[in-house]
C-alpha cells in the first residue's frame, strides 16, 4: 500500500481515455489499495486511477461522513447504463484542482453497470450524492474532467490560473 502522487491540471494525462481492466488480478488489487491510501490521505471522497497515472477504469469511492465507520467501494469498468431525464445541481470539486468549486448540473439519477474487486457483474442505481461522484468519475475515465461541465468563461479562467501557477512551480525547481 502507499501513497502516490496526484495529477493536477493542466497535466496532460488527465485528458487520456482509460483503458478496460481484463482481468482483475493482484496487480488490479494492489493499484485499488494505493487508490485508497491517496484518497483517504488526500483526503477526497472519490479517485479515478488516472489520477495517479493509471489509465486504467478503476474508480474508488467512500461517502461516509466524518465521524461514520469507513465505507470503502470499487467500481471496476463502470458504464452509466441508464440516465435520469430530471436534472440536479451539485458543488463539485476535484482532487486534481485543488480549491476549485463549482456548481454542476447533470442527471439526478444513473444507474451503473461495473466489476467489483472479485471480478463480478454489478449494477447500482444510485442518486444523491453517489449519482454524482459517479458521473464525476465516470468523466475522469475519459479524460473529463467537472469544468468541462462550466462556462467557457470559468473553465478558461481555471485553466489559465493553474497553468500559469504550474509554471511557476517548474521555474521554482529549476532554481533548487
Ligand atoms: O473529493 C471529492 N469531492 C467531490 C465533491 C463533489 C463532487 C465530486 C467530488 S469527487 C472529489 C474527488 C475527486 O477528484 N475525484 O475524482
Ligand atoms: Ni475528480
Amino acid at each position: 500500500m502507499a501513497l502516490r502522487e496526484i495529477l493536477i491540471l493542466p497535466d496532460k494525462r488527465l485528458r487520456l481515455v482509460s483503458k478496460p481492466v481484463a482481468k482483475v488480478d493482484a496487480a488490479t488489487r494492489k493499484l485499488i489499495g494505493d487508490m485508497f491510501d491517496t484518497m483517504y490521505g488526500a483526503p477526497g471522497i472519490g479517485l479515478a486511477a488516472i489520477q495517479i497515472g493509471e489509465p486504467k477504469r478503476i474508480v474508488t469511492l467512500d461517502l461516509a461522513k466524518k465521524d461514520d465507520p469507513k465505507a470503502p467501494q470499487v467500481f471496476i469498468n463502470p458504464e452509466v447504463v441508464w440516465e435520469s431525464d430530471e436534472e440536479g445541481t451539485y458543488e463539485e470539486g476535484c482532487l486534481s484542482i485543488p480549491e476549485y468549486y463549482e456548481e454542476v448540473k447533470r442527471p439526478s439519477a444513473v444507474k451503473v453497470a461495473y466489476l467489483d474487486v472479485d471480478g463480478k457483474k454489478q449494477e447500482v442505481e444510485a442518486t444523491g450524492l453517489l449519482a454524482t461522484c459517479l458521473q464525476h468519475e465516470i468523466d475522469h475515465l475519459n479524460g473529463v474532467l467537472f469544468i468541462d461541465h462550466i462556462s467557457k468563461l470559468k473553465r478558461d479562467r481555471v485553466i489559465k490560473k493553474y497553468a500559469k501557477a504550474a509554471k511557476l512551480a517548474a521555474k521554482d525547481d529549476a532554481k533548487k
